[in-house]
C-alpha cells in the first residue's frame, strides 16, 4: 500500500506552492467525482496527487523522457510542450516510486490531451485538473455544475474550453485531443 503522506512530500519539492495545492485539489476533486460516477477514489487520489509531478521540468529533460520512453507518443515532440509533463509523469512515476496501477498510470499520461476511449478514472482526473477548487476563469462554475450530473457533457465543456483558448492564442491542437472530443460526442448521443 503506497504511502500517500510520502508521496505528498516528495511532490511539494518538485512544485511551487501554487501547484502542490492545485494537485492537492485534483486528487480531493476527483476523489469526490469518483464516489459520485462508480469509480475507485484512491485511484483518482493517486493519480490526482502525481499528475502534475513533471510539471517543472525542463523543456529539454521532458523531450529526453519522450524520446527515451517507446511507449510514449514522438509526435508530441511536435507540439505545445505544455502536452509533455503527463505523459513523462506517467513514466517517471513507475521508475521513481513503483506504481504499477494501468488506470492510474493512463490518468496521468493523459490527464492533459485527452484521447480516444478514456477510462471513468482518466475523464474524473482530465476534469477534476480543470475544476478544483483553486481554479478560477470564466465558465468554470458551468462546468462545475455539470460535473455533478453528467461527466461525460462536463469534459466535453472542459475540453472545448481549451480548444477555444488554444484557437485563441493561435496555437496548434494536438489531434488526440480532437479525437477526445470526437469520441466524447459520439458517446454522449
Ligand atoms: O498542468 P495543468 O496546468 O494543471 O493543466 P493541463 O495539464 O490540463 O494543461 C496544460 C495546458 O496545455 C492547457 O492550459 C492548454 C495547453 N495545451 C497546449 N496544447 C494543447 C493543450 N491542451 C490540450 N488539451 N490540447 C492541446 O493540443
Ligand atoms: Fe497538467
Ligand atoms: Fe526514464
Ligand atoms: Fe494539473
Amino acid at each position: 500500500k503506497i504511502d500517500l503522506t510520502w508521496l505528498k512530500s516528495e511532490l511539494k519539492q518538485q512544485v511551487t506552492e501554487h501547484r502542490y495545492i492545485h494537485s492537492l485539489g485534483v486528487a480531493e476533486t476527483g476523489k469526490q467525482l469518483a464516489k459520485g460516477y462508480d469509480a475507485d477514489p484512491e485511484k483518482v487520489e493517486l493519480a490526482g496527487i502525481l499528475h502534475d509531478f513533471c510539471k517543472f521540468w525542463s523543456k529539454e529533460e521532458l523531450g529526453n523522457e519522450i524520446r527515451r520512453h517507446a511507449v510514449l507518443a514522438n509526435d508530441l515532440l511536435d507540439y505545445n510542450v505544455e502536452l509533455w509533463h503527463g505523459p513523462v509523469a506517467s513514466v517517471i512515476v513507475q521508475e521513481r516510486f513503483q506504481i504499477d496501477d494501468e488506470d492510474v498510470i493512463m490518468a496521468i499520461r493523459y490527464h492533459t490531451s485527452g484521447r480516444e476511449q478514456m477510462s471513468t478514472i482518466e475523464k474524473i482526473v482530465c476534469l477534476a485538473d480543470y475544476i478544483e477548487p483553486s481554479r478560477q476563469f470564466p465558465g468554470v462554475e458551468e462546468i462545475r455544475k455539470w460535473a455533478e450530473k453528467d461527466l461525460d457533457q462536463a469534459l466535453l465543456a472542459a475540453i472545448d474550453g481549451t480548444i477555444q483558448f488554444l484557437i485563441k492564442k493561435k496555437m496548434k491542437i494536438y489531434p488526440l485531443t480532437v479525437r477526445a472530443r470526437n469520441d466524447l460526442i459520439d458517446q454522449i448521443e
